[in-house]
């Protein structure tokens, strides 16, 4: 950063509706409660850092037929629109942006099903989500919150997973968020992705998105998209890899936007008490809900 760049403050969290959020995206909830979708849009909805940019990419790749250029026309935060962000962090808020976008929109969120604009239900837009197993979201989120100075403080390692387990960072409860989705996939037509699968077979997890999105692409663009949407490959696509993005807000020197992708990479984080720990909790918040999270490949 250089000596003239202002700091920017980090976010405050405020409860709304029981959920915490950042206060920025909380004082325009209502205005985003209110946005009326297209039937054509397409939702992507995820608790932070479970991979929603890397399904916005496979996404929009996928309306493109895989080619190359109209991928790499403008970063991915303008491809797709990401609609509760405020503009606090962004030249345009969500809502801003979503008014100068034609449908069929690609619209990333990371509200909790209760939270999601009904109009995305009434006008039974496509909606995908994916889930990532808490331990590597958590891991995930604690670096992203170095390297996102408007983020809240994320305090040592130790108290920011206390803070994940007892529903205290930001979008609230990662266990209410993957198991409010899960309970209502079939009622509302949800694809539900995990992380872990899309790495362990990307190409069978991009043919359920196109399939699912109700598209037919050739075995070789199909090909393509899978290669394009690889992590070396985002990591090093200036369209994907946020640096793009205003270096005072997402400083990257401290930890890159594309940081690890990896399944498993919490055995490098959690101590064998906190893993116990954890996963005695996990084990009481998530045992009726049965979802078939992998922690390892
Ligand atoms: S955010 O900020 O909430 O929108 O983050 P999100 O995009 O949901 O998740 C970020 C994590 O996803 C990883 N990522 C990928 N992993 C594998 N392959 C691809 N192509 C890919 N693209 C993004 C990204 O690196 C973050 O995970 P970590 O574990 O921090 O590396």
């Amino acid at each position: 950063m250089s000596e003239n760049q202002t700091v920017m403050p980090r976010a405050l969290l405020v409860p709304v509706k029981g959920i915490l959020l950042p206060d920025h995206i909380a004082k325009d909830l209502d205005a985003v409660s209110a946005f009326c979708p297209h039937p054509s849009d397409i939702l992507i909805a995820a608790f932070p850092k479970s991979g929603s940019t890397w399904t916005a990419e496979i996404v929009d790749q996928l309306l493109h037929n895989g080619d190359v250029e109209s991928c790499r026309r403008a970063p991915i935060t303008v491809r797709t629109a990401f609609l509760e962000a405020s503009n606090r962090l962004r030249t345009k808020s969500g809502l801003h942006q979503l008014k100068e976008m034609a449908p069929p929109r690609v619209i990333k969120t990371h509200l909790p099903i209760q939270m999601v604009p009904v109009g995305f239900w009434e006008k039974k837009c496509k909606t995908i989500y994916v889930a990532r197993n808490a331990k590597d979201t958590v891991v995930s989120f604690y670096h992203f919150h170095h390297m996102n100075l408007a983020s809240p403080e994320p305090g040592p390692w130790e108290s920011f997973v206390h803070k994940f387990m007892h529903g205290e960072l930001a979008w609230g409860y990662w266990h209410d968020h993957v198991k409010g989705f899960w309970e209502e996939q079939e009622k509302r037509d949800i694809l539900y992705l995990f992380y872990e699968d899309m790495k362990e077979n990307p190409r069978r997890e991009v043919e359920r998105i196109m399939k699912y999105l109700d598209l037919s692409l050739s075995d070789d663009d199909i090909g393509h998209i899978v290669e394009l949407t690889t992590f070396k490959n985002m990591k090093e696509n200036p369209m994907t890899n946020f640096s793009f993005f205003p270096p005072e807000i997402y400083n990257q020197s401290i930890s890159k936007f594309m940081r690890k992708g990896e399944v498993g990479d919490w055995k490098n984080h959690f101590t064998p008490e906190q893993s116990a720990a954890f996963d005695e909790d996990y084990e009481k918040k998530m045992k009726q809900a049965n979802i078939p999270f992998k922690t390892e490949l």
